[in-house]
């Protein structure tokens, strides 16, 4: 069985599309990250990072203990080995498909992740214009860096459907919240709109969303703890004694 710990966001997403589109038996394990779920001792022996998702094996192929992995492209690329799905195994293919997921995990991901904070801050904390303007243009290099990778292929790695797809989608779904307009990226257009027609795909989006709360509906306060928990974090302390010196 695997365990998936998890709040529906595009990072968690990634995960769970490429677990149905595996047809893959597995458990949704709710991590909330608005109440500190990623916080705790349980979730930090399994990702030191506090961030999730996180997946854990109890049947590795080789048999053992169970194996806990933390970043969701670490995630994919481990499934993809179990499944011998949606990744080629000749290293030619296999790394045409890993660089995109390393693509995906160092620029599209992070970026569109900052591209939306300061988007969404507005002039709370004082003028963001540099920021926004930033990591919008940023994120429209993106969509240009997919539009011409889809040019003239069917997909990001040529005409097999992989994991380097199922992890670039979940950060584009958003365009408009970052500031974009796919009707500029033609190809990278047609792409996006056939993978919005997956039911793997679709099915992997909806999960969890009946987990989400409405930003909405939260008071004031409420919205306060949640900035102070998840804005601006620092190091955590490592023990003071028993450590290697
Ligand atoms: N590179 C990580 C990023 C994970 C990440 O940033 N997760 C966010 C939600 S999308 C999180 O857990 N945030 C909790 C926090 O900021 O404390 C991955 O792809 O797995």
């Amino acid at each position: 069985m695997l365990d998936l710990h998890y709040w529906p966001t595009p990072n968690g997403k990634k995960v769970t599309i490429q677990l149905e589109e595996c047809g893959l038996a597995y458990r949704v394990v709710p991590c909330n990250i608005g109440q500190g779920d990623q916080f705790t001792e349980a979730f930090l022996a399994i990702n030191p990072n506090n961030r999730m998702p996180a997946l854990v094996d109890h049947s590795p192929a080789e048999g053992g203990p169970p194996i806990s992995i933390f970043e969701s492209g670490a995630m994919m690329l481990y499934l993809a080995e179990k499944t011998g799905q949606f990744m080629p195994s000749d290293p030619r293919g296999k790394y045409d498909v890993v660089q995109w997921v390393m693509w995906q995990m160092a620029n599209q991901g992070p970026k569109s992740g900052e591209c939306g904070h300061f988007r969404r801050l507005g002039d709370s904390e004082g003028d963001q214009s540099y920021a926004v303007t930033r990591f919008t243009d940023e994120v429209n290099r993106f969509y240009g860096v997919l539009n011409n990778q889809l040019f003239n292929q069917r997909y990001l790695c040529g005409e097999q459907y992989t994991i380097a797809d199922m992890i670039c989608y979940p950060w584009c779904v958003n365009w408009a919240g970052q500031g974009q307009d796919i009707n500029d990226f033609k190809y990278f257009k047609r792409w996006f709109d056939e993978l919005s027609e997956r039911p793997g795909v679709q099915r992997g989006m909806a999960v969890g969303s009946e987990l989400r709360n409405d930003p909405a509906s939260l008071s004031s306060e409420e919205r306060a703890s949640l900035k102070a928990m998840l804005y601006n974090q620092r190091a955590r302390p490592a023990p003071e004694h028993g450590g290697l010196l």
